[in-house]
C-alpha cells in the first residue's frame, strides 16, 4: 500500500505550489538583500526581511498543517497495514487522546499562571478616583471567584477525560439524572451571582446617586465631543456652565452657546482637563454630531456622549499627576482621556491630557484660561462691543464655589433637529 494512494492529488498540488512560492520569495529576498548590501550605502541592511512578512508566517502555518496531515495519513497507513496482516491495533487512540487532554490541562494551567504573574502588572495601575477604588474591589472579587471556579472545573473536566476514557474492559454506566446534583449546580451559582449583582447594583448606585446637599458644590466642567475633537468648557467665576442650543451653532459659535444667558459671559475654554485633587468634579457630557464615548481609564470613568442628550458623571480624583508619576516611577506619566467609541476615521486621535493638581495650582491655572466670548460673538448677540485692549483673555478670578452650581447647560439641546 503506497503513501501516494492516501494523499490526494489536490494535497500534493497544494504542497507543490506552497513550496515553490516559498522558495521563490526566499530567493527573491536574498537577492534583494544582496543587492542592497552591494549598494555602497553605510545603512544597516536587514538580511532577513522575509521573516518579517505576513506571507512567510502564513506559508509556515500552511506547511505545518500539511506536515500534520501527512503524519496523520502515514499513521493510518501503518494501522491499515497491521489490520491487513491481521495483527492487533498498533496505537491505542483512547490512551493517546487521554494523555493529550492531560497535557492540554497542564499547558493551559501554566498559561494561566504565566498570564497572572508575568502579564498581570500590565493592567491599569490603582484607581485615581474615590469610586474607582470600589470598582477595582468588585473587579478583584469577581476575578478571584471566577479564577477558582475556572481552575476547579477545568481540572475536573480534563482529568475525567483521562481517567474515564473508553476502555474495552469496562462498560459505560447509564446515569441519566440526579436531583441533588441539579440542585447544587443551580442554587450555588444563583446565590453567588445574586451577591455579585447586588454588590454591583449598590456600588453603581453609590456612584450615580448623590445625596442632595446644598453645601455640596462640585466643580462643573462641560466636555463636548465632535468628529474628531473634544471641547472643554470651564464655568468661569460664577461656577455655572451657561446654556447652549444646537440651533445657535455657527462658524463663530462652535458650541452653540446662548450669550443671552449671563452664565455664558465668563465661560472659559482650555486645551487640557485640569482638576483639583480631592475635590468633587461634575462632568457635563454632550456631543455635536455622532455617538462618542468619554473614557478616562485611570479614574474608572466611561460614559457615552450622545447627540441631543446631556449626561453627567461626578467623581473625586484622589491622586495628583505628580504623585502618580512618583508612584509608577515614570516622570513622563500623564493621565489621558480618550474616545472609546469608533466614531470615524480620526477616532484614534481623540485624546486629551488630564492634569490633577493641588487646589492652589488649579486656582492659578484657571484664571489664565481664555474666555470664550469675543467681539464676533458680542456682535452676533447684540451685546456691547468691548475695545480689544480692554478685553483681556481672562479677567475675573475664578471661584468655583461662588454659587450653587445649577447645571443649566444644554437644557435646550433635547429637541432633535427635525425642521429644514
Ligand atoms: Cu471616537
Amino acid at each position: 500500500m503506497s503513501l501516494r494512494k492516501f494523499i490526494s492529488n489536490k494535497t500534493i498540488a497544494a504542497l507543490a505550489v506552497i513550496v515553490t512560492v516559498f522558495a521563490n520569495t526566499s530567493a527573491f529576498a536574498q537577492e534583494a538583500a544582496a543587492g542592497a548590501a552591494t549598494a555602497a550605502v553605510a545603512k544597516p541592511v536587514d538580511m532577513f526581511p522575509i521573516y518579517k512578512s505576513i506571507a512567510f508566517y502564513a506559508m509556515l502555518f500552511l506547511l505545518l498543517c500539511l506536515f500534520i496531515a501527512i503524519v496523520g495519513k502515514a499513521m493510518r497507513v501503518y494501522e491499515l497495514t497491521r489490520e491487513a496482516q491481521e495483527k492487533s491495533a498498533g496505537i491505542n487512540w483512547d490512551t493517546v487522546n487521554g494523555v493529550l487532554f492531560v497535557l492540554f490541562l497542564i499547558v493551559g494551567l501554566y498559561g494561566v499562571y504565566f498570564e497572572y504573574t508575568v502579564h498581570g502588572h500590565m493592567i491599569l495601575p490603582d484607581a485615581a478616583s474615590e469610586h474607582g477604588q470600589k470598582i477595582d474591589q468588585m473587579f478583584n472579587i469577581t476575578l478571584i471567584l471566577t479564577t477558582i471556579v475556572f481552575i476547579g472545573t477545568h481540572i475536573v473536566l480534563f482529568s475525567f477525560s483521562y481517567f474515564y476514557k473508553h476502555s474495552g474492559k469496562r462498560k459505560a454506566y447509564y446515569y441519566p439524572h440526579n436531583n441533588a446534583l441539579e440542585r447544587i449546580w443551580t442554587i450555588v451559582p444563583a446565590l453567588v451571582l445574586t451577591v455579585l449583582v447586588l454588590m454591583g447594583f449598590l456600588t453603581w448606585r453609590s456612584i450615580f446617586f448623590k445625596i442632595e446637599d446644598p453645601n455640596h458644590k462640585p466643580l462643573s466642567i462641560e466636555i463636548t465631543s465632535q468628529q474628531f475633537a473634544w471641547t472643554i468648557r470651564y464655568p468661569g467665576a460664577d461656577g455655572v456652565v451657561g446654556l447652549k442650543n444646537y440651533k445657535l451653532i455657527t462658524g463663530v459659535n462652535a458650541l452653540g452657546m446662548d450669550f443671552k444667558d449671563k452664565n455664558n459671559l465668563d465661560d472659559q475654554t482650555a486645551d487640557e482637563l485640569v482638576i483639583p485633587v480631592n475635590k468633587p468634579v461634575r462632568l457635563i457630557l454632550t456631543s455635536k454630531d455622532v455617538l462618542h464615548s468619554f473614557y478616562m481609564p485611570h479614574f474608572r470613568i466611561q460614559l457615552n456622549t450622545v447627540p441631543g442628550m446631556t449626561s453627567y458623571f461626578e467623581f473625586t480624583p484622589t491622586i495628583t499627576t505628580a504623585d502618580m508619576q512618583t508612584k509608577v516611577n515614570d516622570p513622563a506619566f500623564k493621565f489621558l482621556f480618550y474616545c472609546s467609541k469608533i466614531c470615524g476615521s480620526g477616532h484614534y486621535n481623540m485624546q486629551k491630557v488630564v492634569r490633577v493638581v493641588s487646589q492652589a495650582e488649579y486656582d492659578a491655572w484657571v484664571i489664565k484660561q481664555p474666555k470664550i466670548i469675543n467681539n464676533d460673538l458680542r456682535k452676533a448677540f447684540n451685546l456691547p462691543i468691548v475695545p480689544e485692549a480692554a478685553a483681556p483673555a481672562a479677567s475675573a478670578p475664578a471661584d468655583s464655589t461662588a454659587k450653587p452650581a445649577k447645571d443649566s447647560a444644554a437644557v435646550a439641546m433635547n429637541k432633535p433637529a427635525l425642521k429644514k
